[in-house]
């Protein structure tokens, strides 16, 4: 039999500016546990991301800039694919849609689903700038909002009331390339009738069934994953442009059109495809059974990006044939920032790349505070206070305090060599009956995406270590009776050995050191190693340190300065 697959996708940011923690928490954290998890159980599982590379988001950044499109996405490429990787976000490949293999794999796509029959060709009236000769994409243009006459509404949205506009609707529309009044002007587009997939999309969302077959429990969707799913179907769907007139994308794939590209939101999600391609490429392994069969497909988003994942990518899937659809997308909702909502253009936000240079060897302290205050189930806010507690408090007083006890303990009375276990207690069985079920605990709920609970299940069995020290005190003990001693602090050491696995997914790094310390190579989920009698382990190293209030202030100021 051959293992069942599983493809875990991360949004694909846009390489139009650094990554900050917002981004970390909503799609790409929860993703890194996810699949280290599955990993740690050895599951055949791939986790792909890039960036794409494509749309307004990149073309107005260029223009800001002064810049080239292509000099835009090259920056933000590299800077980004770093900063993944310096946070822990191990991705089996970061793919990016400028590749010509992006472009191939989307043309096809294309192609594929036109010749199905799938998309209606329609001419209508669209803003096209006279002295730009170019048509206009809903951002290129402002206008007055027709509902709260905020000036400066975009032609997709009022950022004034949060409305959703399209550009015909602005009072008053300008070009933001020339300042002139845009003129309207025909054009053709391809269109993906979605009404057409009314029906088996709202039996596939909200029972789980599609073809006749259950594929998953609606249950275990996010409540408000199913709610926004609900309101656009039942809304009513409508047909929904697939093509642009923009000459920065992937080209429509025919010789007859100049100048139109594939919608964005009908490229990038491709770049799933694309990048399993190029990984499989690379391995030796075949890309088709990552997306075919009973492959199981996660997609891991923020909620702006809900209605792509869970209505527009299926149903090209379902019309193109041969892939399967999403088992689940548990997106998450909005982090916050200090009370106020993060924001790029508004520079408030902690740029990932800053933190890492200014907290040194602390992306764990960063992995715990975000996936402790996930906003897994409403938005949440991430304060420097409470990050400086969480470190504190949690990590250096519960788990690092542990470990430090334990090992400094093992070498200073055996010089590092485990000691033996014998006469066990009735408290010890109660332990040792209670510390082997956080495998199974924490697996589950980790399975139903459930991090911020698994990740506390993780701080109650560093809490339980510390009980049964606190308990027993083996320091006051050790003169009195040795051997009571070393069970003591044998079981103590399982402890150690078992938060070296489970806490991988959530503090990689800590586990990594952890496992140093203890001089074992990693177990793994289903096979925790014992520190067996005499195995010796290395002398005690901090794991965590606390964090002192000249550091939050520094870190407040720096806001401060951001927020003129
Ligand atoms: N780049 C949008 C975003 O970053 C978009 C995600 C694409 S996922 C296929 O919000
Ligand atoms: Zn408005």
């Amino acid at each position: 039999m051959t293992k069942k697959k599983y493809t875990i996708t991360s949004a694909l940011p846009y390489a139009n500016g650094p990554l900050h923690i917002g981004h970390i928490a909503g799609a790409y954290l929860p993703a890194d546990i996810y699949v280290r998890y599955r990993k740690s159980k050895k599951d055949d599982v791939l986790f792909v991301c890039g960036s794409d590379e494509h749309g307004a988001a990149i073309t107005l950044r260029a223009k800001k800039d002064g810049l080239s499109p292509k000099d835009i996405v090259d920056t933000y490429h590299f800077l980004n694919e770093k900063s993944f990787a310096d946070i822990g976000i191990n991705f089996d490949i970061y793919h990016r849609t400028s590749d010509p293999l992006h472009h191939q794999t989307a043309q096809q796509f294309f192609k594929t689903l036109d010749q199905n029959g799938i998309f209606k060709k329609i001419i209508s009236n669209q803003f096209y700038d006279n002295k730009h000769q170019q048509f206009l994409a809903d951002r290129y243009i402002i206008g007055t909002c027709p509902k709260c006459c905020y000036e400066h509404a975009y032609g997709d949205q009022c950022e004034k009331c949060g409305s959703a506009l399209s550009p015909s609707d602005l009072i008053n529309p300008k070009s933001t390339l020339s300042g002139d009044t845009p003129v309207m002007k025909e054009t053709m587009h391809w269109y993906l009738p979605m009404q057409d997939h009314q029906n088996w999309l709202k039996d596939w969302i909200e029972k789980g069934v599609y073809k006749n077959k259950k594929l998953h429990d609606p249950k275990d969707w996010r409540h408000q994953v199913i709610g926004q799913c609900k309101s656009w179907i039942d809304g009513g769907l409508r047909e929904r442009a697939m093509t642009r007139d923009l000459n920065w994308g992937v080209k429509v794939p025919y010789n007859d059109v100049d100048g139109k590209v594939l919608y964005v939101w009908l490229d990038a999600p491709i770049g799933y495809i694309s990048a399993t391609k190029k990984w499989a490429n690379k391995n030796n392994k075949k890309w088709q059974d990552y997306w075919q069969n009973d492959a199981e497909l996660i997609h891991f988003i923020g909620k702006d990006n809900i209605v792509f994942h869970t209505i527009i990518f299926p149903i090209l899937l379902h019309a193109h044939g041969n892939y399967v659809l999403p088992k689940n997308v548990p997106a998450n909702e909005f982090l916050n920032l200090e009370g106020k909502k993060l924001s790029t253009s508004k520079n408030w936000a902690i740029w990932l790349h800053d933190y890492l240079k200014d907290f040194v060897d602390q992306q764990d302290v960063l992995r715990y505070v975000l996936c402790s205050t996930a906003p897994e189930s409403k938005d949440t806010d991430f304060t420097w206070a409470d990050f400086q507690a969480r470190n504190n408090n949690e990590l250096v007083a519960i788990f690092g305090n542990f470990i430090n006890r334990v090992v400094v303990l093992t070498n200073k009375y055996w010089d590092g060599y485990v000691p033996k276990k014998s006469n066990l207690t009735q408290y010890d069985e109660i332990v040792m009956a209670d510390f082997t079920k956080y495998a199974h605990r924490i697996g589950q709920l980790i399975e139903k995406y459930k991090f911020r609970e698994a990740l506390s299940e993780v701080m109650n069995l560093a809490r339980l270590g510390n009980k049964y020290l606190a308990d027993t005190e083996p320091w006051k003990l050790k003169k009195i009776d040795e051997v009571r001693t070393q069970t003591i602090l044998n079981i103590s050491l399982q402890i150690a050995s078992h938060l070296s696995v489970l806490s991988e997914p959530f503090l990689p790094f800590t586990s990594n050191k952890l496992c140093n310390m203890l001089n074992i190579e990693k177990g793994s989920w289903d096979n925790i190693k014992e520190l067996h009698h005499n195995h010796k382990i290395n002398s005690a190293s901090l794991l965590f340190s606390k964090i002192d209030d000249e550091v939050i202030n520094q870190q407040l100021s720096k806001l401060k300065l951001q927020d003129l």
